[in-house]
């Protein structure tokens, strides 16, 4: 039978937000603690574990199908592979840092300095972008204690909070990219393997749009029903329904985070009482 072949990371930042992401997508995985490869039982996917340095190899030569991979890596390795579905997860970004002592007056200060970073490709795109020529060392892990160490004068590295730039002693000063982890494609694939991406990413975007929204119950007095409707932009317009207690409704609806607590507080503002917010689990609209 046709399946699908993904390819995930083995082990590390991506691997459980990978897993959860299919799981929450409905398709069961068997034997994950193997690790080696699986398959589900109820959706034709099979399933490869690899270091995420190889995902965009494997894709590009069609060892698997499709993938899922940090954008950072996907450039650096600057394979031939189609970005289907940015996913929302291990969002980082790539960022040049200095020692808290160098005096730093932009890019231009970079000029003949020795630079480590596990992204030698990326760095030196982005130097010579901006006509700086400096020595690129590249380093495969702990990036972060090159300079303390005598090894480089300076680092590239990924970046969350900053914690570890700040506890080895180093200031962010540019960032070279922006990066979160992203579903890609073969470019070949074959009619029936695009139809299963197809029903496979129809059931992604279902997951992300539910997580960005929230489903809202609230009382409200009828005088008010008007003014509280409007504040509610809902899928199409807002479920309302009699409460047992006269001259009230319940009102549902359903919201999107970036406006979520601007409306609740303007909800309150209108005379909505009783408010409940009530994660959603799947949208499809
Ligand atoms: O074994 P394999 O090769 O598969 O894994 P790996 O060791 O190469 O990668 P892994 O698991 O560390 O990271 C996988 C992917 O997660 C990366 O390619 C990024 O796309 C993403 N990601 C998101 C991160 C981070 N956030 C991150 N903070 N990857 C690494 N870091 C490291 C960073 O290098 C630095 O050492 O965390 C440290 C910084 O964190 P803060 O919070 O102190 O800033
Ligand atoms: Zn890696």
């Amino acid at each position: 039978m046709m399946t699908l072949r993904i390819a995930i990371q083995k082990s590390g930042r991506l691997y459980e937000d990978s897993v959860t992401l299919l799981k929450e997508c409905g398709i069961d995985l068997r034997n994950v603690k193997d690790r080696l490869r699986t398959e589900s039982d109820n959706f034709p996917l099979e399933v490869f574990f690899l270091r995420d340095d190889d995902i965009p190899q494997y894709v590009e030569d069609g060892v698997a199908d499709i993938g899922i991979v940090g954008e950072n890596v996907l450039l650096e390795k600057n394979r031939d592979v189609e970005i289907v579905e940015k996913l929302g997860f291990g969002k980082c970004r790539l960022s040049i840092a200095v020692p808290r002592s160098m005096v730093y007056e932009g890019v231009a200060s970079l000029s003949g300095k020795k630079i480590a970073t596990s992204y030698p490709y990326l760095v030196a795109g982005y130097l010579q972008e901006r006509g700086v020529k400096a020595d690129i060392h590249e380093i495969s892990g702990s990036v972060e204690i090159a300079p303390g160490i005598g090894l480089a004068d300076v680092v590239a590295d990924l970046v969350s909070s900053g914690s570890t730039l700040f506890m080895n002693g180093l200031k962010e000063v540019e960032t070279i990219l922006q990066s979160q982890s992203v579903l890609i494609r073969n470019r070949n694939l074959d009619s029936d393997r695009m139809e299963l991406l197809n029903r496979l990413l129809f059931r992604v975007k279902a997951v992300k749009k539910a997580k960005r929204n929230k489903y809202v119950l609230l009382n409200a007095p009828n005088e008010k029903l008007q003014e509280i409707i409007s504040l509610l932009p809902g899928m199409k317009s807002p479920t309302v329904l009699p409460l047992a207690e006269s001259g009230w409704s319940s009102v549902h609806s359903v919201l999107s985070e970036d406006e979520f607590w601007d409306r609740i507080e303007k909800l309150k503002g209108a005379g909505a009482q009783g408010i409940l917010v009530i994660p959603i689990e799947k949208m499809v609209i």
